[in-house]
């Protein structure tokens, strides 16, 4: 008798799914996915009758890879959608069906739409504090249908890990790499290789150095299992948003941006931190919003690297009480804004405290 690990699919949408409509255009369709998936080498119904316990109508069974049989099951949300058309409803129905199946699965699988999958791993990894199971986002930049797609092997290879492996994290699998989630950003819109976390190391690899069909796990980077119950926080606050500075920028269209209801932003300032410290209008109108209780997270606009005080330019911003978000993606840290302002409502300096602390390894603290 083989014993099996059970892992639950939650399938948003995303390419993994479209097909090309009458127009030419990819879109999701529905109740097609998992019988595509029963037909291919990621369901092996040889295996059913060595379970320990029967293989349910709605499960699936990946063929051996380890001494544990891998059985999963796919749950379809309805609509399915492109990812452009997620936001918070879906992010906590994801984190309920995450808190409503934990006790009954040993990891879970999020297929996804690759345009906002950064933001929704960064989001859940805030909502699901003490997570002690794998939860992998995946998808795919080609629809599963079709003959060159990417999809089997990212959902195959989320599966395994969902499955076999003890990582208490949200991560992002994607062409042969493990991230970790809130590190994740979308680098590019049409090769296979979507992602990257710019700042932190790969979670795990796979290539072929790889043995046994088991993956290179750089262990040291992954997290502590924590020791408390898992806690799902739902208090989110949309009234937040990104702005990169550029050369030409005026005080009315930052004041603009600024305005109420906004609470929070992430500013997306030079190199490693700077803005034009000879705009004294610029600085005036930041100043002032931070005055009312705006709380305004600095990052940098280049896709790799982290905001420092190395310039008179970049001081400025620090003196007028601008949040150093140090090395965090523009995703990190516009989701932990809306983690963070949904959670502690009106508590200035708990804000500020809680945004300048690494809260889920999103943030490399350098003291
Ligand atoms: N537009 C698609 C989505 O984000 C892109 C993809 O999944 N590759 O849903």
């Amino acid at each position: 008798m083989i014993e099996c690990k059970n892992v639950l699919v939650l399938y948003v949408g995303g390419t993994i799914g479209m097909q090309r409509d009458s127009n030419g255009v990819y879109i999701p369709i529905s109740n097609e996915f998992s019988n595509k998936v029963r037909l291919t080498e990621m369901h092996d119904p040889s295996l059913a009758g060595q379970l320990k316990k029967p293989l349910k109508q709605d499960e699936l069974i990946l063929p051996m890879i380890g001494p544990k049989a891998i059985v999963y099951k796919i749950e379809e949300y309805n609509p399915l959608l492109d990812s452009s058309n997620m936001s918070i409803k879906e992010w906590k129905r994801l984190a309920k069906d995450v808190e409503k199946n934990y006790e009954h699965f040993d990891g879970f699988v999020i297929l996804h739409g690759t345009d906002t999958l950064a933001y929704t791993a960064s989001i859940l990894s805030f909502m699901l504090e003490n997570l002690a199971k794998p939860v992998i986002i995946t998808g795919s930049q080609i629809p599963i249908f079709e003959t060159r797609s990417d999809a089997k092997e990212n959902f195959l290879s989320s599966l395994i890990f969902a499955g076999c492996y003890d990582i208490p994290e949200v991560c992002v699998f994607f062409a042969s790499k493990l991230l970790r989630g809130n590190r994740t950003t979308k680098i590019c819109s049409n090769l296979l290789n979507a992602f990257d976390s710019p700042n932190f190391h790969n979670l795990a690899d796979f290539g072929i150095e790889a043995q046994d069909c088991s993956f290179a796990v750089h262990q040291h980077y992954i997290r502590k299992k924590p020791n408390c119950h898992l806690v799902v926080h739902r208090d989110l606050n949309p009234n937040v948003g990104t702005l990169a500075f550029f050369p030409t920028i005026t005080s009315a269209q930052l004041e603009s941006f600024l305005k109420p209801p906004t609470e929070g932003i992430v500013l997306q300032s030079y190199g490693a931190g700077n803005m034009p410290s000879n705009r004294s209008d610029i600085l005036r109108v930041l100043k002032q919003a931070i005055d009312r209780g705006v709380i305004i997270v600095n990052i940098t606009q280049c896709s790799k690297g982290a905001v420092s005080i190395t310039y008179e330019t970049g001081k400025v911003l620090e003196a007028i009480g601008i949040i150093s978000g140090y090395d965090m993606t523009v995703e990190a840290a516009l989701t932990k804004l809306i983690y963070v302002l949904g959670h502690h409502k009106g508590d200035y300096s708990t804000r500020v405290k809680m945004l300048k602390s690494d809260l889920r390894g999103e943030l490399t603290m350098t003291k």
